[in-house]
C-alpha cells in the first residue's frame, strides 16, 4: 500500500483566484514566455493547460471509481470524431467558464478573442462523426462508464474555398501549433501487423492452431483527450491511435545500408494515421483505408482486453463488463480481429470465442444507399489481413451452416445471406459480417431502421428479428443550445428556469407561454439579434450584406444528390428570374453551406452553380434586399454554432428514404427554425413531436419514391406542365449565370431533363408550394413566433441524452455511475 502522499490527487481551485494564478504560471511554465510580452495565443495555450490539469484530477477520480465498483464499460468505435473547438466546450462542462472569463479578464485578455483562435478538431466527415462526438459528451454528462477510440489523423476535414466558384480543397493542418488537450501515452504503443502469411499448426488432439508471420509491423500510440460531463465531476477518455514506425526500420538500415531507404521506409509506415478520407457518402476502396480500419480497431481491441484482464476479470467475464459499438461497418473488421485475439493470442476455443464475440458486440447503420456499403475484395483482404480472411471464411461457413439448418434446399436466400458476394469477384460484405457478429443492429432513426428491416437486411430480420432496434439520433444541448445560442439560453432561464439544462424534456415548460406576446416578441429579438451576429460573419467571410429582417432560409450539409440542394436552387432561380419579372415575391437570405467529397464530380458542379446564381443574384440592383443567395466558405462545427441559432427555416428536403435520419435538422429545430421538409428520417419523428403547425411537410413518401422509380421518372412531361420550373432550369442550361462559358451549365440541364435520379423535378410543386405556406406564417409575425416557440418547446426527445439511454438500455446494459461529491481526493 503506497503512502497517502503518494495516492493523494491535487485539487486545484476553481474559483476566479485560482484559476488566474495557473494560468499566470502557465505561461511562465508550458508556455515559456513573459507574462508581459505574451500574445494572445500565448494566453488561449495557458488557459487551455490551466483547463486541462482540472481535468486530468477528475479523470483519475473518475477512473478510479469505475475501478472500485467494477461497472460494465461502453467502448465506442468510431473512424470520425467530429468535435470542433475543445476550449469553450471543456469550460462550460467543468463549470468554470465564468471563473475563467473573470481570471482572463483580470491578466487584460479578453476570453472571446480567445476562443476564436482555436481551429476545429474536424476529424470527421459530417453526421456520423458528429454523432460519435455527442456521444461521448452525453455519455460524461450523465456519468456513463464509456470511452470513444478513434484515430489521431494529422490532417482532418479539409478546408475549403471557392476560386472564386468552385471549390478548392487545402489541407487542414490542425496540430500545426500543437495540441494542449491531448495527453500522448509514449508507454502506450501496440503493435500491429499487416501482410505476410499463415502458418496451420495440427495438434493430434484438439484444435488445429494459426500464427501470423512476416510481414509489417507499425506501432499504435496512444492519445488521450479527457471528455468532460456537463454539471457533474464525471470526465471520460477519447484515445485516439497515431502510427510511429517501429525499431524495425531502424535496423533495416544497418541489415541493408541503405540509410535513405530506411528512413523513407519509416515514414511511410506512419502515413496510417496521417489523412481522413473526405468521403461521407460513397465507400472507399483504397488498401491505406483498410489499413486505417484495421489499425485503429487491433489496438483498441487490444487496449480493451489488457485492461479488462488488469482490472482482475476474466475472458468469459467479456461480454458482463464490456460492451462495444461499432459506429458503422468501418470498424467491422473488430469481429474477426476480437476472434483472432481470443483463439490465437488468449488460446480460448473456437466456439467460447464466438459466443463472448457475438454478445460484446453490436452494430449501428447510418446508411442504405448501396454505393455507401463497404465491400472488400477477398484478394486484398487475403493479402493485407491474411488471418482476417481466414477468420471470415470461418465464420461464413459456421453461419451459412445454421442458415441451411433453418431454410433446407434455399440457395439463393444462402448467396443472398453469405458473408461473401460470390457476383461482384468475390468481396467481404463488411455490413454481414457486422450483422452476424452482433447481438444488436440499430438504425437511426424509426423510419430507417424499418427500412433496414425490410429492405437491406430483410432476410437477417427474418432470421433474428430479436436482433434489431431502433435508436434516433439526437443532438447535445450543451453545444446546439447553451453554447451557441446563449441569448435563448438566458430568455428560457428567465422563462422557465434551468431544469431543461440537465433534461430537454423540460422545455415543455415553455408550451403555455407561445402565445404570451411578451415571449414572443423577446424570442423573436432574440433571433434578430442572432441574425445580426450571422450577418456579421457572413460579410466578414464573403462580402454578401445581409437584412437581418427578411426569412433566413439555410441549408447546410453535405452536398449530395439525394439531399437536393438542387431543389433549392431552382427555386432560387425561379424567385429571381420572378422578381425580375416584376412579380411580388417574399424576401428571403438563402444560406447554403457544406463540403463536396473532392472526387464527387456532381456534388462539386453543385457548388459551382450555387456560387454562380448567388454572385449574379447578390449583385443585380433590381433584386436589393428581396433575394441573397450566399454559400458560406467551409462550413464546420464552429461556424454551424453561429448560423443554426440564426436560422428562420431548415431545410430537410432529402428524396424520402434516402436520409437515414439527419442530426441537422434537430439542431435547428431546437433554435427555433421551421422545418421544410420530406417525410424522410428523423423529420418524421420531429413532426410528431412539433405537431404539424411547426412544420412545412411536402413531397413524395419513401413508398411513392419507389413506385415512380419503378415506373420510370418522367421530368420531361412535368416541365411542360409547369412553366416557373421549365423557365428556371432553362435559364441556368442558357448559360444566363455563366457569362465567360454559357456551355458549361448545358450538362446539368440534361442531367435535370432526362435523369433526374433523386426526384428534384417531380418534387418541385410541392416543394414550391410548402415554401409559400412558410412564407405567409412568416409575414405574421405573432402567429410564426408562436409556432417557433412551440417548435422549441417540443423538442426535448431529440437530446442525445435520450439517444445514449436508448443505447444503454437496449443494448448496452450499462448504467450510470456518477462521480460522488463526496469522494474525495485521497480516496486510494
Ligand atoms: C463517412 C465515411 C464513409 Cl466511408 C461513409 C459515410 C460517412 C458519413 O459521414 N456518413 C454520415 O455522416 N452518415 C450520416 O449519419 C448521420 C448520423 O447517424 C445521419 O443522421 C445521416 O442521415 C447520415 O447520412
Amino acid at each position: 500500500m503506497a503512502a497517502p502522499e503518494v495516492t493523494h490527487l491535487p485539487n486545484l481551485p476553481n474559483d476566479v483566484e485560482g484559476l488566474r494564478q495557473s494560468i499566470r504560471d502557465a505561461v511562465v511554465r508550458v508556455v515559456g514566455e513573459d507574462p508581459r510580452q505574451a500574445t494572445e495565443r500565448d494566453w488561449m495555450e495557458a488557459l487551455a493547460f490551466a483547463i486541462r490539469e482540472r481535468m486530468v484530477e477528475r479523470r483519475l477520480l473518475t477512473r478510479r471509481q469505475f475501478a472500485d465498483e467494477d461497472v460494465k464499460r461502453v467502448y465506442y468505435l468510431s473512424m470520425e470524431y467530429l468535435i470542433g473547438r475543445m476550449l469553450e466546450a471543456n469550460l462550460r462542462n467543468m463549470g468554470i467558464l465564468e471563473p475563467a472569463r473573470q481570471a482572463m479578464a483580470d491578466l487584460g485578455v479578453n476570453l472571446d478573442t480567445i476562443l476564436d483562435l482555436e481551429d476545429d478538431a474536424a476529424l470527421g466527415n459530417g453526421g456520423l462523426g458528429r454523432l460519435a462526438a455527442c456521444i461521448l459528451e452525453s455519455l460524461a454528462t450523465q456519468g456513463y462508464p464509456g470511452y470513444g477510440y478513434g484515430i489521431r489523423y494529422e490532417f482532418g476535414m479539409f478546408r475549403q474555398e471557392f476560386e472564386p466558384y468552385h471549390q478548392v480543397e487545402h489541407p487542414d493542418n490542425w496540430l500545426r501549433y500543437g495540441n494542449p488537450w491531448e495527453f500522448p501515452r509514449s508507454d502506450r504503443k501496440y503493435p500491429i501487423h499487416f501482410y505476410g502469411h499463415v502458418v496451420e499448426h495440427h495438434h493430434p488432439r484438439g484444435e488445429t492452431r494459426y500464427t501470423w508471420e512476416n510481414g509489417e509491423e507499425v506501432l499504435a500510440m496512444a492519445y488521450d483527450y479527457p471528455t468532460a460531463g456537463y454539471g457533474r465531476r464525471n470526465v471520460n477518455n477519447l484515445r485516439l491511435w497515431a502510427a510511429k514506425a517501429t525499431r524495425d526500420f531502424d535496423l533495416r538500415y544497418f541489415n541493408e545500408g541503405d540509410y535513405i531507404r530506411a528512413v523513407a521506409d519509416k515514414a511511410e509506415s506512419e502515413t496510417i494515421s496521417m489523412v481522413l478520407y473526405p468521403n461521407d457518402a460513397t465507400a472507399i476502396g483504397k488498401e491505406l483505408r483498410l489499413k486505417q480500419e484495421y489499425f485503429f480497431v487491433s489496438a483498441s481491441l487490444q487496449d480493451i482486453l489488457d485492461r479488462h484482464l488488469a482490472l482482475g476479470y476474466n475472458l468469459d467475464a467479456l461480454p458482463d463488463k464490456v460492451a462495444i459499438q461499432l459506429n458503422d461497418t468501418h470498424p467491422a473488421i473488430a469481429v474477426a480481429e476480437l476472434m483472432r485475439l481470443l483463439v490465437d493470442c488468449h488460446e480460448l476455443s473456437w466456439d467460447r470465442a464466438w459466443d463472448l464475440a457475438r454478445r460484446t458486440f453490436a452494430y449501428t447503420n447510418h446508411t442504405l444507399m448501396p454505393e455507401a456499403l463497404e465491400t472488400w475484395p477477398v484478394e486484398l483482404m487475403e493479402r493485407v489481413l491474411p488471418r482476417h480472411m481466414g477468420i471470415i471464411y470461418q465464420i461464413n461457413h459456421d453461419f451459412l451452416e445454421q442458415v441451411r439448418h433453418r431454410y433446407p434446399g434455399d440457395n439463393d436466400r444462402l448467396a443472398r445471406l453469405s458473408i461473401i458476394d460470390e457476383q461482384n469477384g468475390r468481396r467481404v460484405r463488411m455490413a454481414h459480417l457486422a450483422v452476424v457478429g452482433s447481438h444488436r443492429v440499430n438504425g437511426v432513426a424509426a423510419l430507417h431502421t424499418q427500412l433496414l428491416q425490410e429492405t437491406l437486411f430483410e432476410d437477417f430480420y427474418n432470421l433474428w428479428p430479436e436482433r434489431f432496434v431502433n435508436v434516433t439520433n439526437g443532438v447535445t444541448p450543451r453545444l446546439w443550445m447553451i453554447q451557441a445560442n446563449p441569448a435563448l439560453t438566458e430568455l428560457l432561464g428567465q422563462r422557465i428556469g434551468n431544469d431543461w439544462q440537465y433534461d430537454l424534456d423540460r422545455l415543455r415548460a415553455l408550451e403555455p407561454y407561445a402565445h404570451d406576446a411578451d415571449l414572443q416578441k423577446a424570442f423573436l429579438d432574440v433571433k434578430r439579434a442572432n441574425k445580426v451576429r450571422l450577418a456579421n460573419l457572413v460579410r466578414e467571410r464573403t462580402g454578401v450584406e445581409l437584412n437581418p429582417d427578411v426569412m433566413f432560409d439555410v441549408q447546410i450539409k453535405r452536398i449530395h444528390e439525394y439531399k437536393r440542394q438542387l431543389l433549392k436552387l431552382l427555386h432560387v432561380v425561379d424567385l429571381y428570374r420572378r422578381i425580375r419579372a416584376g412579380e411580388d415575391v417574399a424576401p428571403r437570405v438563402v444560406l447554403f453551406g457544406g463540403k463536396a467529397a473532392p472526387g464527387y464530380a456532381r456534388a462539386k458542379g453543385i457548388i459551382q452553380v450555387i456560387n454562380e446564381v448567388a454572385d449574379i443574384v447578390n449583385h443585380d440592383p433590381a433584386v436589393g434586399d428581396r433575394l441573397k443567395c450566399v454559400f458560406f466558405p467551409n462550413y464546420e462545427v464552429s461556424s454551424a454554432s453561429i448560423i443554426i441559432p440564426a436560422a428562420d427555416v431548415s431545410e430537410q428536403i432529402s428524396t424520402a428514404g434516402f436520409e437515414a435520419s439527419g442530426t441537422g435538422n434537430m439542431k435547428l429545430a431546437l433554435n427555433g427554425a421551421l422545418t421544410i421538409g420530406t417525410l424522410d428520417g428523423a423529420n418524421i419523428e420531429i413532426r410528431d413531436a412539433v405537431g404539424e403547425e411547426s412544420i412545412f411537410i411536402f413531397g413524395m413518401t419513401a413508398d411513392e419514391v419507389v413506385e415512380h422509380r419503378r415506373n420510370g421518372p418522367n421530368p420531361e412531361a412535368i416541365l411542360a406542365q409547369q412553366p416557373n420550373l421549365a423557365a428556371a432550369v432553362e435559364m441556368i442550361e442558357s448559360g444566363f449565370f455563366t457569362c465567360d462559358d454559357p456551355g458549361t451549365h448545358g450538362d446539368l440541364g440534361r442531367y435535370l431533363r432526362h435523369e433526374d435520379p433523386f426526384f428534384v423535378i417531380a418534387d418541385y410543386a410541392a416543394y414550391t408550394e410548402a415554401c409559400e405556406r412558410a412564407d405567409t406564417l412568416y409575414a405574421d409575425r405573432t402567429a410564426w413566433a408562436e409556432a417557433a416557440i412551440l417548435n422549441v418547446a417540443r423538442m426535448g426527445y431529440f437530446s442525445i441524452d435520450r439517444t445514449v439511454r436508448d443505447y444503454a438500455n437496449q443494448i448496452w446494459d450499462i448504467i450510470p455511475e456518477p462521480v460522488a461529491p463526496s469522494r474525495t481526493n485521497g480516496a486510494a
